[in-house]
């Protein structure tokens, strides 16, 4: 060697910078321009703009000027708004309406506040900083009274202050316990909550990204591993602001059909088409509703997407037609590997149209995954999405209108559990790593998914379930936390999982009832199925060689008490469907952290084993086994058990009973709650009123439930309100919107608590 000129090889002394952060330092000279004000500094360049009277956006490139890039994630064009350049001695001020960003200039540090005087970021003696590999960071100030929410779908307690999470979508079978940090799920965004106000941060980067709450007491981080400092201060100044805000800039969610609200069974896999015949045939006989029905990877032929085994299922046209007959839908799983088979026409016309992922010199990249051998569609093309898009066309062919992407991270059977970090997606003509876009795969294919059905559904609306996905996924699927187990601490953790998925954006998740892997049991599953009956997508799915879980597995108690909550579900579809169509205007979750509702209660901060349906319906599963007892903490107000109509104080902790029948549930006073009398069909719907002095008002919506109708105005309106006075209570109710006529030909009233005289409509009961 030493002959050689490797011996004086660049890197030969291990004392380079890569390691090292070079802070973005003073600014040199700062300019502005249409779009906001640009900052060249000692070590990037920087623009900060106002993206609309609400957001403020940086950006930052170490190395040029920033790109600005399309975003896989945004959904929103930039607005013109007036904003206002002013200087200082040592800062520039950049105020729009609502918000201001002072930057000071030796050294570039921000500082974000609101009009009155709120700070919402500041970077104190560390702000944003690169490395020489392409890293970039930037730290915050972390205050005392600060608490983190949001982060998409990760382990753990609510709170994620004191927690260091990596975005990057893996498929983890290993148990997801506290330690296990990237889930399926990359959202880079969180709501930060300090003393009752909130505001919001979204990192658009693609690369793997890291958020670190925990190394350092008052400071706070998020790096990515290559690309801009790309992120936008979102200004709240409620919890709810937040996540309306964020979600104004990456899209609301679609409003799913009516019957992806309903119960849903799964398994890997019902295996024949007479398993699928006797399975709901026990259903119908036991009279237990259900809405949809799983064919796992063994409906296809040798794992191929987009056929089906005619040995096992001889006639899926004939099935998916008898089953829709009966109400219920079928879902097949689509996974995004497609065998290598120069025999499968899937495979041909990708490999002939150049859709699928390749390397840089033109190689076809190749991964194991179920089929064996197969090759991935690049997503990341318009034309590739369109494609797959249009092969959805074999199942809507069939009568499917609901589709479930698995193994979309995307999952391969290697190593690194993942694709080769150096394959290309051409990206629309600007190719990029895998490692660059790994993360948006999964949104991707989502994205082809939903669109694809909804050409091909004739203005019916899509389903499609997803495990992998990014900021963003809520506009085309349905998020459910992947492969969990059947253990009590999982049923536990799927409730912060989903609030916080709720507080990323995504409003329809849920988590496999009775859990994935491992073995269900009778009192696992009776009390997973109660808190299942609240969460907004209702499964029951498990694993392979685990024992079955459908409702009747555990002996008849357990039975009817699984069946007894199930039909509870449709009981509340008429309100849970309201939420969802406000979901899907203003971006607000259907299941709620109490923090959301409550952000000035230190005792909601980190409390995820209750949460809210909507904002005042109260839900505190059992959570441990042969348990009947719990601690439920009521905020400050009056609230009534649902079940018994006892009213009780709240802004305390109480002792609560509940067999094994028993849901603590809790409606607070001043709450109009619609419920089904009857289900699939909804016959008779009464309106509950829990009635308070204060006027309170509801709006029950209601539309035919699968098609698009509703955007040209076809849905139905009915406004509630009602008070309490002199021990009477007043009821209005007002057909606002009658374009569309419910099912439901009776409506009654039911009022709650000790009243001496009903008025409805100025008319005396
Ligand atoms: O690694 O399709 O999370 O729900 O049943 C197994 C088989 C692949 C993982 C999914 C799970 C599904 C299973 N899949």
């Amino acid at each position: 060697m030493e002959d050689t000129s490797f011996a004086i090889h660049p890197d030969r002394e291990k004392d380079t910078d890569e390691g090292k952060f070079y802070d973005i330092g003073n600014v040199r000279k700062w300019q502005e321009e249409a779009d906001g004000v640009h900052f060249i500094c000692q070590n990037g360049y920087v623009v900060v703009q106002f993206y609309c009277q609400e957001m403020i956006r940086v950006t930052m490139n170490p190395t040029g000027v920033p790109m600005m890039e399309q975003s896989f994630a945004v959904a929103m064009k930039k607005e013109q708004v007036p904003f206002e350049v002013r200087e200082s001695a040592d800062a520039v001020y950049i105020t729009g309406e609502k918000l201001t960003a002072k930057i000071t200039l030796t050294p570039f540090r921000l500082l974000v506040t609101e009009a009155n005087g709120r700070t919402l970021l500041n970077e104190g003696e560390r702000g944003m900083a690169s490395r020489r590999t392409g890293e970039v960071i930037c730290f915050k100030d972390m205050e005392e009274a600060d608490h983190f929410y949001g982060f998409g779908e990760k382990t753990s307690f609510l709170d994620k202050r004191g927690e260091k999470m990596t975005m990057w979508n893996s498929d983890v079978f290993a148990p997801h316990n506290p330690e296990v940090d990237a889930l399926y799920q990359s959202i880079p965004f969180f709501v930060t909550i300090r003393n009752g106000q909130a505001h919001g941060v979204f990192f658009d980067n693609t690369f793997q990204t890291v958020f670190d709450l925990k190394q350092e007491a008052h400071r706070y981080s998020f790096s990515a591993a290559g690309g801009e400092l790309d992120y936008y201060v979102i200004a709240g100044p409620s919890p709810k602001d937040v996540v309306s805000q964020y979600t104004r800039l990456t899209g609301k969610m679609a409003l799913p059909p009516k019957w992806a609200l309903g119960y849903h069974q799964s398994r890997y896999s019902y295996k024949t088409e007479a398993e699928v015949h006797e399975l709901v045939h026990t259903f119908q006989e036991k009279e237990i509703p259900l809405d949809a029905i799983y064919l796992d990877i063994h409906y296809m032929e040798g794992y191929r997407v987009f056929t089906f085994n005619r040995d096992r299922f001889p006639n899926p046209a004939k099935l998916i037609d008898e089953l829709k007959a009966a109400g219920i839908h079928v879902v097949p799983i689509v996974d995004p590997g497609v065998k290598r088979d120069p025999e499968y026409p899937v495979y041909l016309e990708g490999i002939q149209a150049g859709h699928f992922c390749q390397y840089a010199e033109g190689d076809v990249y190749f991964g194991d995954v179920w089929p064996g051998e197969s090759a991935f569609p690049d997503f990341t093309n318009q034309d590739v999405r369109e494609w797959w898009g249009e092969w959805q066309k074999f199942y809507t062919d069939l009568g499917v209108e609901g589709i479930w992407n698995d193994m979309n991270e995307p999952a391969v059977f290697n190593e690194t559990k993942t694709m080769d970090l150096a394959v290309w997606h051409d990206n629309d003509g600007y190719p990029k790593t895998h490692r660059e876009l790994h993360n948006v795969y999964g949104l991707l294919m989502g994205e082809a998914t939903y669109s694809g059905l909804k050409k091909l559904l004739n203005g019916k609306r899509p389903f499609v379930l997803t495990r992998a996905g990014f900021a963003g996924v809520q506009r085309y699927a349905t998020v459910w936390t992947g492969d969990n187990r059947s253990f009590w601490e999982h049923l536990q953790m799927s409730m912060p999982m989903c609030l916080n998925l709720g507080m990323s954006g995504v409003p329809f998740s849920g988590a496999d009832v009775g859990g994935f892997a491992h073995d269900a049991n009778a009192d696992l599953l009776v009390r997973w199925t109660q808190l299942g009956t609240f969460m907004p997508y209702f499964r029951n799915h498990s694993n392979l060689d685990t024992v079955h879980q459908e409702p009747w597995s555990f002996g008849e108690e357990a039975e009817a008490i699984i069946k007894k909550y199930i039909q509870l579900r449709y009981r509340w579809l008429p309100h849970f469907y309201t939420l969802f169509h406000e979901a899907s205007v203003t971006g607000v979750p259907v299941m709620r952290p109490l923090v959301m509702e409550y952000p000035e209660d230190a005792n909601t901060f980190n409390l995820a084993d209750q949460f809210l349906i909507g904002e005042n319906i109260l839900v505190a599963p059992i959570t441990t086994p042969t348990t009947y007892h719990r601690v439920v903490y009521l905020p400050e107000g009056e609230w009534i058990d649902y079940w018994t109509d006892q009213q009780i104080i709240g802004g305390r902790h109480i002792l609560v009973a509940a067999k094994w029948d028993q849901l603590p549930l809790f409606i607070k006073v001043g709450t109009i709650l619609p419920q089904a009398e009857t289900f699939k069909p909804v016959d008779n719907i009464s309106i509950h009123v829990y009635p308070s002095d204060k006027v309170c008002e509801y709006t029950l919506y209601d539309d035919d439930g699968e098609t698009f109708a509703y955007q040209a105005g076809d849905y139905f309106q009915l406004h509630i309100k009602a008070w309490k006075q002199d021990e009477a209570v007043y009821i209005e109710t007002e057909e606002i919107h009658g374009a569309f006529q419910p099912d439901w030909k009776e409506v009654s009233i039911n009022v709650h608590g000790p009243v001496n005289k009903i008025v409805i409509n100025g008319k005396e009961q």
